[in-house]
């Protein structure tokens, strides 16, 4: 899959998410995952992974792995979400020919990314998130809509995203997200049954 298609949604996972749990986010039509653990050994993320790798490929979804390129390119990831303090994007680009996404929290770091060739940003916190223990303060919706005008790469807001704000990010101009809790917390298959039908109405 090319990046400039890359889904509206992408649902970040840790270990703590049983694979049923993933396993239904996919039945119910999620094409993204990003894996995001930030607690396991190397080792462990990398049979984790591996495990994830196999269930998105029965369900043709996209797999990204956070933070650890090698682990990326071991699992035959889709590709990898690097942080401000990860691997510097133009050092993955050269040995990673795949999806690079960066985490980026203002403008600077968002053109930044942009000039180097990120296939996409993450921007955020938008919202206050409990998902991230280090987040930062939250940016909100002002930032996001500046954000989405410079920047012509996808923009995923993320942090604190559910059903119950969606529509300020819909009215930001943004097109993606990424997200956990706002998914993973309650009923899945319903969660994500009511985000894809808000990301229809704007699909061409
Ligand atoms: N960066 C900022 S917030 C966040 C990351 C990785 C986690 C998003 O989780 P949630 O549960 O959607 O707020
Ligand atoms: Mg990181």
């Amino acid at each position: 899959m090319k990046s400039n298609r890359l889904p509206s949604i992408c649902l970040i996972v840790s270990s703590n998410e049983f694979f049923s749990k993933v396993e239904i986010a996919l039945k119910s039509g999620i094409k993204w995952i990003q894996f995001r653990e930030k607690e396991l050994s190397r080792k462990e993320i990398f049979y984790f992974a591996l495990k994830l790798r196999d269930l998105t490929f029965q369900y043709n979804a996209l797999l990204t792995i956070n933070d650890y390129l090698d682990i990326a390119m071991a699992c035959q990831a889709d590709g990898v979400h690097l942080g401000q303090d990860d691997l510097p994007l133009e050092a993955a680009k050269k040995i990673f020919p795949a999806i690079i996404g960066i985490s980026t929290h203002n403008l600077q770091e968002a053109l930044k990314a942009q000039k180097e060739g990120a296939h996409y940003i993450g921007f955020g916190p938008i919202f206050r998130t409990l998902t991230k223990k280090d987040a930062l303060e939250p940016r909100g919706c002002n930032m996001l809509s500046l954000i989405q005008k410079k920047i012509q790469i996808p923009v995923f807001a993320i942090g604190g995203i559910n059903l119950e704000n969606i529509e300020k990010i819909i009215e930001c101009g943004c097109r993606h997200i990424a997200l956990s809790s706002g998914i993973l917390s309650g009923d899945v298959e319903g969660n994500i049954e009511k985000f894809i039908k808000i990301f229809d109405k704007f699909k061409k």
